[in-house]
């Protein structure tokens, strides 16, 4: 299974991937100004970068993007300012016709601060889409075994 994690930078992705110990996190740099982290976890390749203003190395991205099953969007709750940048390049994500089947959740991260965005944080897909919003602890808490059903729970219809 492949599973791509993305978000703005410091929205808090590579503090989840060590949060997790869920292996030994993997950083290369195939383009300068592209970090690309990799963890396997099981069965589970997660793939990591950052995305925003750089629009010259989305044509990158399908080649990452192929064959993904999941993505997970990280959102840093407390960053009200780049919120809407947020929104914008999460729609440009799932236009790509490589997502269309994927699972997509949206992670409200950093919600542990108490001035931080409510869940959900505002209206991150198109007028009259539906995209899965949960709390990055309670998908974690139940990742081991029921992993998969956990993933299948938080399943949605996402509408382009
Ligand atoms: N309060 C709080 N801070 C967090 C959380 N996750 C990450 N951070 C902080 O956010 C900053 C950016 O995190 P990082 O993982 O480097 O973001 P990345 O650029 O998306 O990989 C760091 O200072 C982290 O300590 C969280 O859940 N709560
Ligand atoms: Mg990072």
């Amino acid at each position: 299974m492949r599973v791509v994690m993305l978000g703005l930078d410091a929205a808090g992705k590579t503090t989840i991937l060590y949060k997790l110990h869920i292996g030994e996190v993997l950083s290369t740099v195939p383009t300068i100004g592209f970090n690309v982290e990799k963890v396997q976890y099981k069965n589970v390749m997660f793939t990591v970068w950052d995305v925003g203003g750089q629009e010259k190395l989305r044509p990158l991205w399908r080649h990452y993007f192929n064959n993904t099953d999941g993505l997970i969007y990280v959102v840093d709750s407390l960053d009200r300012e780049r919120i809407g940048k947020a929104k914008q390049e999460f729609q440009e994500i799932i236009k790509d016709p490589f997502m269309l089947n994927s699972i997509i959740l949206v992670f409200a991260n950093k919600q542990d601060m108490i001035d931080c965005v409510g869940v959900p944080i505002g209206n991150m897909g198109e007028d009259g889409c539906t995209v899965t919003i949960v709390r990055v602890g309670d998908f974690w808490s139940n990742l081991g075994d029921g992993y998969e059903e956990n993933w299948k729970l938080n399943e949605r219809e996402i509408c382009v």
